[in-house]
């Protein structure tokens, strides 16, 4: 309220004493020093520039030494604001992912060795396991600390045809988890030859972010692809898994080195502004009046400022009027 920090700043504070892990204190250490206004300042200063110069030309038309603009102008400006927030916001993702963990989740047709793999990664027995097929019939979860990353685990119900009704519904709860997951790990018996379950499995999940895993090495009988990652939940030989998973992620983990914002309303709101300057871009675009793109530009603005909670403190209007030397 007295302009010591930024809003920013202050959840930086709450960030840093409600965090649990390393990740989320390194995040909320740059906030703290000011990262997320250094990030967000520069997308604010070229909107002010850019809308700047349509409220010149609709609010002075008498400044004739004030060149109109046209669309062609802006339209390379514009584009360029989009690019930055884009860029941003992917960085900010995996700032997510490191802070929140990858939503991790193991799924597969029964009795593979899921629930074995969630307590091997545990490293206790959380999940029961027994060798009667359809054990698990609810999800499972718990968190596991990687050397760079957090895995947010998810064990599921093994995936098949059945008529029993508590198995049915759980496995309806695996496939929503496999829809809301970050990762899936698609385990698969290489004690056996694969089935038509397996199949389908790899099927319905081909487009998705997964890790095709081979359970069970200690007692191979199926033909594996020579590239295949072969693990032993039963015995706790899952090193295979865990390179292959910090080797997906490594990409992300600069996250945790370079300032990002990690925090979800600066996130939402980023994205809300990117949806406003699509929109401005849509109508300069399609070329109608130049002026109509300011009313998305400035919701956009809103957002921009509103990330730093400086929403009421100072419209646009007073900042333009204090840069342009407008109407004095
Ligand atoms: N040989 C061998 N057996 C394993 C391994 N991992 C699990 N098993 C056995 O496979 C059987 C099924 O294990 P679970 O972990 O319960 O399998 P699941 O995929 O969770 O099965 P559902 O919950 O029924 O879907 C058990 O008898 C385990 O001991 C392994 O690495 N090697
Ligand atoms: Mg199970």
């Amino acid at each position: 309220m007295n302009g010591r920090i930024d809003l920013t700043q202050a959840e930086a504070i709450n960030d840093l004493i409600s965090g649990k892990d390393q990740g989320v204190t390194k995040v909320a250490m740059q906030a703290l020093r000011g990262g997320v206004r250094k990030l967000i300042e520069p997308l604010k200063e070229d909107l002010i520039q850019i809308i700047g110069q349509i409220e010149v030309n609709i609010d002075y038309p008498e400044y004739y030494d004030v060149a109109t603009v046209t669309e062609e102008e802006l339209l390379p400006k514009t584009k360029e604001w989009l690019t930055k927030i884009n860029e941003l916001l992917s960085k900010s993702q995996s700032g997510k992912l490191m802070r929140e963990g990858i939503k991790t989740v193991i799924l597969g047709k029964p009795n593979v060795g899921k629930s074995s793999l969630l307590n091997a990664l545990l490293e206790e027995d959380k999940a029961i396991v027994t060798d009667i097929e359809g054990t698990t019939r609810d999800l499972v979860e718990g968190y596991v600390r990687l050397p760079s990353i957090t895995l947010h685990l998810i064990d599921t119900a093994g995936i098949r045809e059945t008529e029993d009704v508590v198995e049915k519904i759980g496995i309806d709860k695996s496939k929503q988890a496999m829809n809301e997951a970050d990762l899936i790990i698609v385990l698969l018996d290489a004690s056996r030859e694969l089935s038509n379950e397996d199949y389908e499995l790899l099927e319905l999940t081909k487009d998705k972010v997964r890790l095709v895993v081979y359970n069970k090495s200690d007692d191979v009988k199926a033909e594996l692809p020579s590239d295949a990652i072969m693990i032993s939940a039963r015995q706790n030989e899952i090193e295979p898994l865990i390179d292959a998973i910090e080797a997906m992620y490594e990409k992300h983990s600069f996250a945790l080195n370079e300032p990002t914002l990690a925090n979800e309303r600066h996130i939402a709101l980023l994205k809300q502004a990117k949806e406003y300057m699509m929109k401005a871009i849509e109508t300069l675009e399609m070329g109608l009046e130049v002026d109509l793109a300011t009313i998305d530009m400035q919701s956009a603005y809103d957002c921009i400022i509103d990330i730093l909670g400086e929403k009421g403190k100072k419209d646009l209007l007073d900042e333009l009027f204090s840069r342009f030397c407008l109407g004095k």
